[in-house]
């Protein structure tokens, strides 16, 4: 039933063979600049954060292939449930810098208003992207559950529910794929192993071999594919989506990849990452690979990197320039959207909270770091 070979289209010098992505030419070089993007949203996420103007970021360098290969598979109609690694769905599918450091910054435009932390984005278009949720797994039975929904509203669309190796340890992990398996909900599961969770290294993370095998138990076919190769990504993440959009149930894709930086901007993975295998997924890196792939269609030439990347550096700096000019949100904003009526006991709480703002001009706001 299922295919644990790892499965890659892409050679080390670019060749695919005779393997037909479906993409046009301008499709590709959105996805090459969709990862561009994801390093520049880095980079400048990691200088921010650097420089005391945000408090927290999420390093993406090495797995963009996964995450923009995935994400070209699906519609604006299909639902992402994402880990908070996952930039490169979101600007892979339009979602701007803006919208996005607008929720670095917490700002008043912000789609949470501010209530979450940094990289916990959320935005209802051009695609679902769900909100993402801190305990790790979560989301997995919510996905299937919006899957499940949609197959009863006799819709077409999917759910990609992704997660990293470390997810696989949680209870969602399980209850979510067993519901997924019986009921055949429409859901793909993105299992990104990307070496780590936080320091704990995959081997330590199962005794199985590897994540791919785990879909046996819950009835659901599995593909091992090469996370740094985004063609075939894709063409894994395309085929689980046609089962589920056929209505034959979930597929579990295991992505093996590797995280090029620290888990968080508050993580130091020298201490636990040996050099020697750093060394060793550099030379993998997603971008010099699909790069080599798209000068073989005459499409890419040696300098065309740093001109992208520079553009896309242009628009991410001014994207956080907006964010940080951007008022954060009122302090009305804590008792709004939970209750349509809100209680005289919360009511009194911020008149208490107002009479603070009026006498001292500013009712708080902690230093914004974040320990995770
Ligand atoms: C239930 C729960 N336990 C622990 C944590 C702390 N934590 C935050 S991120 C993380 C690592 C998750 O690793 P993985 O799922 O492999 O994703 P990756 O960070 O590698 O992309 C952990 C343990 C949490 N957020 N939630």
């Amino acid at each position: 039933m299922s295919d644990y070979e790892l499965r890659t289209v892409l050679d080390s010098s670019g060749g695919a063979g005779d393997h037909d992505s479906g993409l046009s030419d301008a499709e590709l070089m959105h996805c090459y600049r969709s990862m561009l993007m994801v390093r520049a949203f880095d980079d400048t996420a990691m200088k921010l954060q650097r420089s005391g103007r945000i408090g927290f970021s999420i390093p993406n360098r090495g797995i963009e292939a996964t995450q923009v290969g995935a994400a070209s598979a699906l519609r604006t109609t299909d639902w992402i449930f994402p880990s908070y690694r996952d930039f490169g769905m979101a600007l892979y599918h339009g979602v701007s810098a803006t919208d996005m450091m607008h929720n670095m910054f917490g700002n008043a435009l912000d789609a949470s208003k501010g209530r979450q932390m940094p990289v916990h984005f959320s935005f209802e278009e051009p695609i679902h992207f769900v909100s993402i949720s801190s305990p790790i797994g979560t989301h997995i039975p919510q996905g299937v559950g919006a899957a499940h929904a949609m197959k009863l509203r006799g819709e077409d669309s999917v759910a990609l529910i992704s997660f990293g190796d470390g997810g696989t340890s949680s209870l969602g992990f399980h209850s979510g794929l067993n519901f997924a398996g019986v009921w055949k909900s429409p859901a793909v599961f993105l299992c990104q192993n990307n070496g780590y969770a936080i320091s704990m290294p995959t081997e330590k993370q199962t005794a199985s071999d590897g994540f791919a095998v785990k879909g046996e138990a819950y009835g659901i076919p599995a593909i091992l594919v090469d996370g740094n190769d985004l063609l075939a990504v894709r063409q894994a993440t395309a085929e689980g989506v046609a089962r589920a959009r056929a209505g034959d149930g979930p597929t579990l894709i295991e992505a093996k990849t590797f995280r090029m930086g620290g888990h968080s901007t508050s993580d130091d993975p020298s201490k636990y990452v040996p050099k020697e295998l750093l060394d060793e997924w550099e030379e993998k890196d997603p971008v010099p690979r699909f790069e080599a792939y798209l000068a073989s269609k005459g499409l890419w030439v040696e300098g065309d990197r740093e001109t992208l990347y520079s553009g896309c550096m242009a628009e991410v700096k001014e994207a956080a320039d907006l964010a940080q000019a951007t008022p954060l949100p009122s302090l009305e904003t804590i008792f709004s959207d939970v209750y349509e009526e809100v209680p005289q006991h919360i009511r009194s709480q911020g008149e208490e909270a107002y009479d603070l703002l009026r006498r001292k001009g500013d009712a708080g706001g902690g230093g914004g770091e974040f320990p995770l």
